[in-house]
Protein backbone atom coordinates (compact mmCIF):
# COMPACT_ATOMS: atom_id res chain seq x y z
CA UNK A 1 0.00 0.00 0.00
CA UNK A 2 1.35 3.64 -0.82
CA UNK A 3 1.00 6.00 1.85
CA UNK A 4 0.27 9.94 0.88
CA UNK A 5 2.72 12.58 1.99
CA UNK A 6 0.78 14.09 4.91
CA UNK A 7 0.62 17.92 5.21
CA UNK A 8 1.37 19.11 9.11
CA UNK A 9 -0.37 16.74 11.73
CA UNK A 10 -1.89 18.62 14.46
CA UNK A 11 -2.17 15.90 17.18
CA UNK A 12 -4.58 16.69 19.91
CA UNK A 13 -5.23 14.14 23.09
CA UNK A 14 -5.57 14.70 26.73
CA UNK A 15 -2.20 13.53 27.88
CA UNK A 16 0.79 14.37 25.50
CA UNK A 17 4.33 12.36 25.38
CA UNK A 18 7.19 14.05 24.60
CA UNK A 19 9.94 11.57 23.02
CA UNK A 20 12.42 11.27 26.18
CA UNK A 21 15.38 9.88 24.21
CA UNK A 22 15.03 6.11 26.01
CA UNK A 23 16.63 3.22 25.42
CA UNK A 24 14.57 1.27 27.58
CA UNK A 25 11.43 1.45 25.77
CA UNK A 26 9.70 3.80 28.81
CA UNK A 27 7.44 5.33 26.33
CA UNK A 28 4.51 3.52 24.83
CA UNK A 29 4.19 2.20 21.55
CA UNK A 30 1.30 4.54 20.66
CA UNK A 31 3.49 7.89 21.72
CA UNK A 32 6.10 6.64 19.88
CA UNK A 33 3.85 6.25 16.74
CA UNK A 34 2.36 9.50 17.63
CA UNK A 35 5.98 10.83 18.06
CA UNK A 36 7.02 9.67 14.87
CA UNK A 37 4.35 10.53 12.40
CA UNK A 38 4.95 14.16 13.87
CA UNK A 39 8.65 13.66 12.73
CA UNK A 40 7.65 12.97 9.15
CA UNK A 41 4.89 15.53 8.32
CA UNK A 42 6.10 18.34 11.04
CA UNK A 43 3.50 19.43 13.56
CA UNK A 44 2.20 19.48 16.85
CA UNK A 45 0.74 17.65 19.41
CA UNK A 46 -1.20 19.41 22.18
CA UNK A 47 -2.78 18.41 25.23
CA UNK A 48 -3.32 18.53 29.01
CA UNK A 49 0.31 18.89 30.60
CA UNK A 50 -1.48 17.04 33.86
CA UNK A 51 -0.67 19.88 35.77
CA UNK A 52 -3.57 22.33 37.91
CA UNK A 53 -3.13 25.98 38.10
CA UNK A 54 -5.12 28.17 39.85
CA UNK A 55 -7.01 30.15 36.85
CA UNK A 56 -6.93 28.77 33.20
CA UNK A 57 -5.01 31.33 30.93
CA UNK A 58 -4.43 29.24 28.17
CA UNK A 59 -0.82 29.89 28.11
CA UNK A 60 1.29 27.43 26.28
CA UNK A 61 4.33 25.67 27.29
CA UNK A 62 6.02 24.43 24.08
CA UNK A 63 8.76 21.51 23.89
CA UNK A 64 11.01 20.36 21.34
CA UNK A 65 12.87 16.78 21.55
CA UNK A 66 13.87 14.74 18.71
CA UNK A 67 11.96 16.97 16.08
CA UNK A 68 8.44 16.71 17.66
CA UNK A 69 7.44 19.65 19.13
CA UNK A 70 4.32 19.40 21.93
CA UNK A 71 2.16 22.42 23.51
CA UNK A 72 0.81 22.03 26.72
CA UNK A 73 -1.45 23.57 29.16
CA UNK A 74 -2.37 23.39 32.73
CA UNK A 75 -5.88 23.14 33.92
CA UNK A 76 -8.02 24.39 37.08
CA UNK A 77 -8.62 22.20 39.62
CA UNK A 78 -12.51 21.83 39.33
CA UNK A 79 -11.42 21.46 35.49
CA UNK A 80 -9.49 18.22 36.37
CA UNK A 81 -12.52 17.08 38.82
CA UNK A 82 -15.24 17.57 36.58
CA UNK A 83 -13.63 16.82 33.02
CA UNK A 84 -10.72 14.30 33.40
CA UNK A 85 -12.12 12.95 36.80
CA UNK A 86 -15.82 13.21 36.60
CA UNK A 87 -17.12 13.15 32.80
CA UNK A 88 -14.47 11.06 31.31
CA UNK A 89 -13.44 8.69 33.99
CA UNK A 90 -16.61 8.59 35.64
CA UNK A 91 -19.27 8.85 33.10
CA UNK A 92 -17.88 8.16 29.53
CA UNK A 93 -15.45 5.04 30.68
CA UNK A 94 -17.62 3.11 32.87
CA UNK A 95 -20.60 3.30 30.39
CA UNK A 96 -18.27 2.67 27.40
CA UNK A 97 -17.21 -0.35 29.04
CA UNK A 98 -20.38 -1.67 29.50
CA UNK A 99 -20.22 -0.59 33.42
CA UNK A 100 -23.64 0.98 33.09
CA UNK A 101 -23.78 0.04 37.30
CA UNK A 102 -20.32 2.09 37.82
CA UNK A 103 -21.43 4.95 35.76
CA UNK A 104 -22.04 8.74 37.49
CA UNK A 105 -23.70 11.16 35.50
CA UNK A 106 -23.91 14.79 37.20
CA UNK A 107 -24.42 18.09 35.05
CA UNK A 108 -21.58 19.36 36.80
CA UNK A 109 -19.35 16.44 35.19
CA UNK A 110 -21.29 16.87 31.73
CA UNK A 111 -20.48 21.22 31.88
CA UNK A 112 -16.98 20.74 33.24
CA UNK A 113 -16.49 18.58 30.05
CA UNK A 114 -17.76 20.48 27.46
CA UNK A 115 -16.04 23.87 29.35
CA UNK A 116 -12.84 22.37 28.86
CA UNK A 117 -13.35 21.08 25.40
CA UNK A 118 -13.88 25.12 24.57
CA UNK A 119 -10.71 26.05 26.37
CA UNK A 120 -9.00 23.17 24.41
CA UNK A 121 -10.44 24.24 21.17
CA UNK A 122 -9.79 28.28 21.67
CA UNK A 123 -6.07 27.42 22.95
CA UNK A 124 -5.02 25.16 20.26
CA UNK A 125 -7.18 26.96 17.52
CA UNK A 126 -4.23 29.90 16.65
CA UNK A 127 -1.63 27.12 15.95
CA UNK A 128 -3.30 25.47 13.06
CA UNK A 129 -2.52 26.73 9.87
CA UNK A 130 -4.24 26.16 6.80
CA UNK A 131 -3.73 23.09 5.16
CA UNK A 132 -3.07 21.01 8.67
CA UNK A 133 -4.57 17.97 9.02
CA UNK A 134 -5.99 17.32 12.54
CA UNK A 135 -6.07 14.23 14.12
CA UNK A 136 -7.94 14.15 17.60
CA UNK A 137 -7.71 10.73 20.01
CA UNK A 138 -10.67 9.25 22.28
CA UNK A 139 -12.99 9.96 24.64
CA UNK A 140 -11.96 13.09 26.66
CA UNK A 141 -12.17 14.91 23.50
CA UNK A 142 -15.66 14.02 21.33
CA UNK A 143 -17.02 17.23 21.14
CA UNK A 144 -13.55 19.09 20.34
CA UNK A 145 -13.94 18.87 16.17
CA UNK A 146 -17.11 21.06 16.86
CA UNK A 147 -15.94 23.40 18.94
CA UNK A 148 -12.65 23.99 16.12
CA UNK A 149 -15.29 24.10 13.82
CA UNK A 150 -17.16 26.99 15.78
CA UNK A 151 -14.10 29.01 15.85
CA UNK A 152 -14.33 28.72 11.70
CA UNK A 153 -11.77 25.86 11.63
CA UNK A 154 -12.24 24.18 7.91
CA UNK A 155 -9.42 21.56 7.65
CA UNK A 156 -9.86 17.91 7.80
CA UNK A 157 -10.26 16.82 11.08
CA UNK A 158 -9.87 13.16 12.07
CA UNK A 159 -11.15 11.30 15.43
CA UNK A 160 -9.78 8.23 16.53
CA UNK A 161 -11.68 5.82 19.31
CA UNK A 162 -9.42 3.71 21.84
CA UNK A 163 -12.05 2.40 23.56
CA UNK A 164 -15.60 0.26 22.70
CA UNK A 165 -18.47 2.22 21.45
CA UNK A 166 -20.97 1.11 23.14
CA UNK A 167 -24.33 -0.60 22.00
CA UNK A 168 -27.36 1.88 20.88
CA UNK A 169 -29.10 0.94 23.41
CA UNK A 170 -26.68 1.04 26.77
CA UNK A 171 -25.53 4.38 25.42
CA UNK A 172 -28.99 6.11 25.30
CA UNK A 173 -28.57 6.21 28.71
CA UNK A 174 -26.36 8.68 28.84
CA UNK A 175 -28.37 11.80 29.03
CA UNK A 176 -26.03 13.58 26.63
CA UNK A 177 -25.94 10.75 23.85
CA UNK A 178 -28.04 12.18 21.60
CA UNK A 179 -25.82 15.76 21.33
CA UNK A 180 -22.67 14.40 21.91
CA UNK A 181 -22.78 12.16 18.69
CA UNK A 182 -24.19 14.47 16.95
CA UNK A 183 -21.07 16.69 17.32
CA UNK A 184 -18.75 14.00 15.96
CA UNK A 185 -20.45 14.64 12.66
CA UNK A 186 -17.71 17.46 12.73
CA UNK A 187 -15.14 15.16 11.58
CA UNK A 188 -14.12 14.04 8.52
CA UNK A 189 -12.81 10.43 9.70
CA UNK A 190 -13.39 8.50 12.72
CA UNK A 191 -11.72 5.23 13.25
CA UNK A 192 -12.32 2.52 15.64
CA UNK A 193 -10.05 -0.51 16.76
CA UNK A 194 -13.04 -2.98 15.10
CA UNK A 195 -16.17 -3.57 13.19
CA UNK A 196 -18.43 -4.11 16.23
CA UNK A 197 -17.26 -0.84 17.51
CA UNK A 198 -18.07 0.93 14.62
CA UNK A 199 -21.56 -0.80 13.83
CA UNK A 200 -22.78 0.26 16.98
CA UNK A 201 -21.77 3.81 16.26
CA UNK A 202 -23.14 3.77 12.95
CA UNK A 203 -26.34 1.75 14.16
CA UNK A 204 -27.08 4.90 16.72
CA UNK A 205 -26.42 7.79 14.11
CA UNK A 206 -29.13 5.55 11.99
CA UNK A 207 -31.85 5.00 14.23
CA UNK A 208 -31.68 7.80 16.87
CA UNK A 209 -30.32 10.74 14.75
CA UNK A 210 -31.63 9.37 11.41
CA UNK A 211 -27.94 9.24 9.79
CA UNK A 212 -27.79 7.25 6.27
CA UNK A 213 -24.79 5.22 5.40
CA UNK A 214 -23.49 4.25 1.89
CA UNK A 215 -20.60 2.04 1.73
CA UNK A 216 -18.34 4.01 4.34
CA UNK A 217 -19.54 7.01 4.45
CA UNK A 218 -22.18 8.10 6.82
CA UNK A 219 -24.63 10.83 6.30
CA UNK A 220 -26.48 13.55 8.58
CA UNK A 221 -27.82 16.82 7.04
CA UNK A 222 -25.42 18.77 4.90
CA UNK A 223 -22.11 16.67 6.73
CA UNK A 224 -20.22 13.28 5.47
CA UNK A 225 -17.68 11.12 7.86
CA UNK A 226 -15.71 8.55 6.67
CA UNK A 227 -16.26 5.78 9.79
CA UNK A 228 -13.08 3.07 9.48
CA UNK A 229 -12.40 -0.09 11.53
CA UNK A 230 -8.20 0.14 12.57
CA UNK A 231 -7.04 -2.03 14.86
CA UNK A 232 -3.99 -0.07 16.37
CA UNK A 233 -1.17 -2.54 16.59
CA UNK A 234 2.92 -2.85 18.46
CA UNK A 235 6.28 -2.18 16.71
CA UNK A 236 6.64 -6.12 17.04
CA UNK A 237 10.26 -5.79 15.96
CA UNK A 238 11.06 -3.03 18.74
CA UNK A 239 9.46 -5.43 21.11
CA UNK A 240 10.64 -8.42 20.02
CA UNK A 241 14.56 -7.03 20.74
CA UNK A 242 13.70 -5.49 23.89
CA UNK A 243 12.77 -9.21 24.86
CA UNK A 244 16.42 -9.83 23.91
CA UNK A 245 18.34 -6.68 25.29
CA UNK A 246 20.43 -6.55 27.91
CA UNK A 247 17.74 -5.68 30.65
CA UNK A 248 14.96 -7.76 29.09
CA UNK A 249 17.42 -10.92 29.32
CA UNK A 250 18.42 -10.62 33.03
CA UNK A 251 14.97 -9.95 33.74
CA UNK A 252 14.05 -13.30 32.25
CA UNK A 253 16.65 -14.94 33.69
CA UNK A 254 15.40 -13.61 37.21
CA UNK A 255 11.94 -15.05 36.60
CA UNK A 256 13.11 -18.23 35.72
CA UNK A 257 15.22 -18.05 38.63
CA UNK A 258 12.50 -17.55 40.83
CA UNK A 259 10.27 -19.61 39.27
CA UNK A 260 12.55 -22.89 40.05
CA UNK A 261 11.15 -25.15 37.43
CA UNK A 262 7.42 -23.67 37.94
CA UNK A 263 5.28 -22.55 35.11
CA UNK A 264 4.73 -18.82 35.53
CA UNK A 265 1.20 -17.56 33.94
CA UNK A 266 1.45 -13.49 33.44
CA UNK A 267 -0.95 -10.97 33.90
CA UNK A 268 -0.20 -7.78 32.90
CA UNK A 269 -2.44 -4.42 33.04
CA UNK A 270 -3.36 -1.08 34.44
CA UNK A 271 -5.33 -1.76 37.86
CA UNK A 272 -8.62 -1.58 35.77
CA UNK A 273 -12.23 -2.82 36.52
CA UNK A 274 -12.58 -3.07 32.79
CA UNK A 275 -9.50 -5.47 33.11
CA UNK A 276 -11.35 -8.41 34.50
CA UNK A 277 -8.87 -9.05 37.12
CA UNK A 278 -11.27 -10.17 39.90
CA UNK A 279 -12.56 -12.89 37.42
CA UNK A 280 -8.90 -14.01 36.66
CA UNK A 281 -8.30 -14.46 39.85
CA UNK A 282 -10.90 -16.40 40.47
CA UNK A 283 -10.92 -18.63 37.41
CA UNK A 284 -7.14 -18.98 38.76
CA UNK A 285 -8.53 -20.55 42.15
CA UNK A 286 -11.11 -22.48 40.11
CA UNK A 287 -7.76 -24.09 38.08
CA UNK A 288 -6.39 -24.80 41.81
CA UNK A 289 -9.22 -26.73 43.12
CA UNK A 290 -9.91 -28.41 40.51
CA UNK A 291 -6.59 -29.28 39.78
CA UNK A 292 -4.65 -30.33 43.05
CA UNK A 293 -1.79 -31.81 41.51
CA UNK A 294 -0.95 -29.34 39.65
CA UNK A 295 -1.03 -26.24 42.56
CA UNK A 296 2.95 -26.35 43.17
CA UNK A 297 3.39 -26.75 39.56
CA UNK A 298 2.60 -23.15 38.55
CA UNK A 299 1.69 -19.78 40.04
CA UNK A 300 0.29 -16.29 38.60
CA UNK A 301 2.30 -13.17 38.73
CA UNK A 302 -0.62 -10.12 38.35
CA UNK A 303 1.46 -6.68 37.40
CA UNK A 304 -1.05 -4.31 37.80
CA UNK A 305 0.46 -0.45 38.30
CA UNK A 306 -2.66 1.63 40.38
CA UNK A 307 -4.77 4.26 37.99
CA UNK A 308 -6.85 6.73 38.49
CA UNK A 309 -6.60 6.74 42.06
CA UNK A 310 -8.93 9.62 43.13
CA UNK A 311 -11.92 7.64 41.36
CA UNK A 312 -13.78 5.66 43.89
CA UNK A 313 -14.44 2.96 41.60
CA UNK A 314 -10.68 2.42 41.05
CA UNK A 315 -9.95 2.05 45.22
CA UNK A 316 -12.40 -0.10 45.29
CA UNK A 317 -11.50 -2.37 42.58
CA UNK A 318 -7.69 -2.23 44.45
CA UNK A 319 -8.87 -2.83 47.56
CA UNK A 320 -11.26 -5.77 46.55
CA UNK A 321 -8.29 -7.40 44.69
CA UNK A 322 -5.72 -7.22 47.82
CA UNK A 323 -8.81 -9.21 49.64
CA UNK A 324 -9.30 -11.98 47.36
CA UNK A 325 -5.46 -12.44 46.66
CA UNK A 326 -4.98 -12.04 49.99
CA UNK A 327 -7.85 -15.12 50.31
CA UNK A 328 -6.57 -17.41 48.06
CA UNK A 329 -3.03 -16.98 49.27
CA UNK A 330 -4.36 -17.42 52.57
CA UNK A 331 -6.01 -20.90 51.44
CA UNK A 332 -3.64 -22.46 49.02
CA UNK A 333 -0.29 -20.98 50.07
CA UNK A 334 2.93 -23.34 51.48
CA UNK A 335 6.08 -22.57 53.35
CA UNK A 336 7.38 -23.30 49.99
CA UNK A 337 5.04 -21.90 47.36
CA UNK A 338 2.91 -18.89 46.61
CA UNK A 339 -0.13 -19.52 44.06
CA UNK A 340 -0.30 -15.57 43.52
CA UNK A 341 2.07 -12.84 42.81
CA UNK A 342 0.36 -10.11 43.04
CA UNK A 343 2.45 -6.96 42.77
CA UNK A 344 1.11 -2.68 42.13
CA UNK A 345 4.28 -1.16 40.73
CA UNK A 346 4.87 -0.35 37.04
CA UNK A 347 8.34 -1.88 35.24
CA UNK A 348 10.51 -0.45 32.58
CA UNK A 349 9.25 -1.54 29.05
CA UNK A 350 11.71 -4.16 28.63
CA UNK A 351 11.84 -5.59 32.11
CA UNK A 352 8.36 -6.38 30.89
CA UNK A 353 9.44 -7.69 27.83
CA UNK A 354 11.73 -10.24 29.65
CA UNK A 355 9.09 -10.87 32.26
CA UNK A 356 6.24 -11.56 29.49
CA UNK A 357 8.79 -14.30 27.65
CA UNK A 358 9.29 -15.68 30.28
CA UNK A 359 5.86 -16.61 31.13
CA UNK A 360 4.26 -20.30 29.59
CA UNK A 361 0.75 -18.28 29.63
CA UNK A 362 -0.31 -15.12 28.98
CA UNK A 363 -3.76 -14.20 30.94
CA UNK A 364 -5.64 -11.28 29.41
CA UNK A 365 -8.79 -11.56 30.64
CA UNK A 366 -10.90 -7.89 29.98
CA UNK A 367 -14.34 -8.04 30.24
CA UNK A 368 -14.39 -5.28 27.56
CA UNK A 369 -11.72 -3.49 25.70
CA UNK A 370 -11.17 -1.40 22.88
CA UNK A 371 -7.83 -3.46 21.62
CA UNK A 372 -6.07 -4.35 24.51
CA UNK A 373 -1.75 -4.61 23.48
CA UNK A 374 -0.86 -6.25 26.30
CA UNK A 375 -2.22 -9.77 23.99
CA UNK A 376 0.00 -8.59 21.50
CA UNK A 377 2.83 -7.30 23.42
CA UNK A 378 3.14 -10.73 24.77
CA UNK A 379 3.33 -12.87 21.51
CA UNK A 380 5.72 -10.56 20.46
CA UNK A 381 8.07 -11.24 23.09
CA UNK A 382 8.44 -14.99 22.65
CA UNK A 383 10.89 -17.39 21.94
CA UNK A 384 10.14 -18.64 18.58
CA UNK A 385 11.10 -21.88 19.39
CA UNK A 386 9.70 -22.32 22.82
CA UNK A 387 6.75 -19.96 22.20
CA UNK A 388 3.95 -19.66 25.52
CA UNK A 389 0.29 -19.70 24.91
CA UNK A 390 -2.16 -16.49 24.93
CA UNK A 391 -5.33 -16.86 27.01
CA UNK A 392 -7.46 -13.80 25.79
CA UNK A 393 -10.96 -12.82 26.56
CA UNK A 394 -13.68 -12.75 23.29
CA UNK A 395 -14.74 -9.85 24.58
CA UNK A 396 -11.45 -7.70 23.99
CA UNK A 397 -11.10 -6.23 20.26
CA UNK A 398 -7.82 -8.58 19.99
CA UNK A 399 -9.63 -11.29 19.83
CA UNK A 400 -11.07 -10.35 16.45
CA UNK A 401 -7.16 -10.21 15.25
CA UNK A 402 -5.63 -12.77 17.55
CA UNK A 403 -8.19 -15.64 16.96
CA UNK A 404 -5.37 -18.11 17.16
CA UNK A 405 -5.09 -17.18 20.79
CA UNK A 406 -6.82 -19.50 23.40
CA UNK A 407 -9.85 -17.45 23.50
CA UNK A 408 -12.01 -17.42 26.27
CA UNK A 409 -15.33 -15.77 28.15
CA UNK A 410 -13.57 -14.56 31.23
CA UNK A 411 -17.00 -14.28 33.05
CA UNK A 412 -16.64 -18.08 33.10
CA UNK A 413 -14.74 -19.49 36.00
CA UNK A 414 -14.55 -22.93 34.75
CA UNK A 415 -13.80 -21.78 30.93
CA UNK A 416 -10.34 -20.16 32.31
CA UNK A 417 -9.48 -23.10 34.40
CA UNK A 418 -9.87 -25.45 31.32
CA UNK A 419 -8.30 -22.58 29.06
CA UNK A 420 -5.04 -22.87 31.78
CA UNK A 421 -5.21 -26.59 31.53
CA UNK A 422 -5.42 -26.79 27.66
CA UNK A 423 -2.59 -24.58 27.66
CA UNK A 424 0.17 -26.19 30.29
CA UNK A 425 -0.98 -29.43 28.11
CA UNK A 426 -0.32 -27.70 24.65
CA UNK A 427 2.44 -29.47 22.56
CA UNK A 428 5.56 -27.26 21.37
CA UNK A 429 4.06 -27.71 17.67
CA UNK A 430 0.71 -26.83 18.14
CA UNK A 431 2.52 -23.65 20.15
CA UNK A 432 4.69 -22.66 17.49
CA UNK A 433 1.90 -23.17 15.39
CA UNK A 434 -0.40 -20.85 16.88
CA UNK A 435 2.39 -18.01 17.68
CA UNK A 436 3.47 -18.35 13.98
CA UNK A 437 0.01 -16.89 12.78
CA UNK A 438 -0.42 -14.65 16.00
CA UNK A 439 3.12 -12.89 14.72
CA UNK A 440 2.16 -13.09 10.80
CA UNK A 441 -0.65 -10.94 11.91
CA UNK A 442 0.54 -8.10 14.39
CA UNK A 443 3.35 -7.69 12.07
CA UNK A 444 1.23 -7.08 9.23
CA UNK A 445 -1.39 -4.67 10.82
CA UNK A 446 1.29 -3.05 12.89
CA UNK A 447 1.94 0.13 14.60
CA UNK A 448 3.11 1.93 11.69
CA UNK A 449 0.24 0.12 9.95
CA UNK A 450 -2.12 1.92 11.64
CA UNK A 451 -1.12 5.36 11.92
CA UNK A 452 -0.47 5.69 8.25
CA UNK A 453 -3.82 3.50 7.20
CA UNK A 454 -5.62 6.07 9.59
CA UNK A 455 -3.63 9.91 8.21
CA UNK A 456 -3.96 8.23 4.89
CA UNK A 457 -7.49 8.16 4.94
CA UNK A 458 -7.58 11.60 7.03
CA UNK A 459 -5.55 13.13 3.71
CA UNK A 460 -7.81 11.75 0.81
CA UNK A 461 -10.77 13.09 2.45
CA UNK A 462 -12.53 15.72 0.43
CA UNK A 463 -11.83 18.66 1.87
CA UNK A 464 -14.55 20.28 4.22
CA UNK A 465 -17.14 23.01 2.53
C1 LIG B 1 -6.46 1.99 25.91
C2 LIG B 1 -7.60 0.99 25.64
C3 LIG B 1 -6.31 0.05 23.73
C4 LIG B 1 1.09 -1.81 31.64
N1 LIG B 1 1.78 -2.01 32.78
C5 LIG B 1 3.00 -1.52 32.57
C6 LIG B 1 3.04 -0.99 31.28
N2 LIG B 1 1.86 -1.20 30.73
C7 LIG B 1 1.56 -0.85 29.34
C8 LIG B 1 1.37 -2.11 28.51
C9 LIG B 1 0.59 -1.60 27.33
C10 LIG B 1 -0.19 -0.45 27.94
O1 LIG B 1 0.39 -0.13 29.21
C11 LIG B 1 -1.64 -0.82 28.20
O2 LIG B 1 -2.30 -0.86 27.00
P1 LIG B 1 -3.69 -1.59 26.84
O3 LIG B 1 -4.03 -1.61 25.40
O4 LIG B 1 -3.57 -2.97 27.41
O5 LIG B 1 -4.75 -0.82 27.74
P2 LIG B 1 -5.22 0.71 28.10
O6 LIG B 1 -4.22 1.41 28.93
O7 LIG B 1 -6.54 0.53 28.77
O8 LIG B 1 -5.37 1.48 26.70
C12 LIG B 1 -7.06 -0.28 25.02
C13 LIG B 1 -5.27 1.16 23.98
O9 LIG B 1 -5.88 2.30 24.60
C14 LIG B 1 -4.63 1.63 22.67
O10 LIG B 1 -5.59 2.04 21.75
O11 LIG B 1 -5.60 -1.10 23.30
O12 LIG B 1 -8.13 -1.15 24.70
O13 LIG B 1 -8.31 0.70 26.86
O14 LIG B 1 1.42 -1.09 26.33
O15 LIG B 1 2.63 -2.65 28.20
N3 LIG B 1 4.13 -0.41 30.75
C15 LIG B 1 5.24 -0.34 31.54
N4 LIG B 1 5.27 -0.84 32.81
C16 LIG B 1 4.18 -1.44 33.36
O16 LIG B 1 4.22 -1.90 34.50
N5 LIG B 1 6.35 0.23 31.04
Amino acid sequence: MEFDPLSRLVIISNRVSAPNGSHSGAQGGLAVALASALQENGGIWFGWSGEETDEYTGQITFTRAEGVTTATVDLEAQDVDEYYNGYANRTLWPLFHYRVDLAEYEREFAGGYKRVNVRFAETVRPLIEDGDAVWIQDYHMFPLGEELRRLGLKNRIGFFLHIPWPPRRLLSILPEAEALVRTMFAYDVIGFHTEEWLSSFVDYACHELGATLEGDILRLGERRVQVMAVPIGIDVDEFAELATSTRGRLAFRQMRDSAVGRDMIVGVDRLDYSKGLEERFLGYERFLTEHPEERKEVFLLQIAPPSRASVGSYQRIRSSLESIAGRINGAYSDVDWTPIRYVNQGYPRDVLAGIYRAAKIGLVTPLRDGMNLVAKEYVAAQNPEDPGVLILSRFAGAACQLTDAVLINPYSAEEMADAIMQALRMGRDERIERWERMMAVIRREDIAWWRRTFTNALVRTPEPA
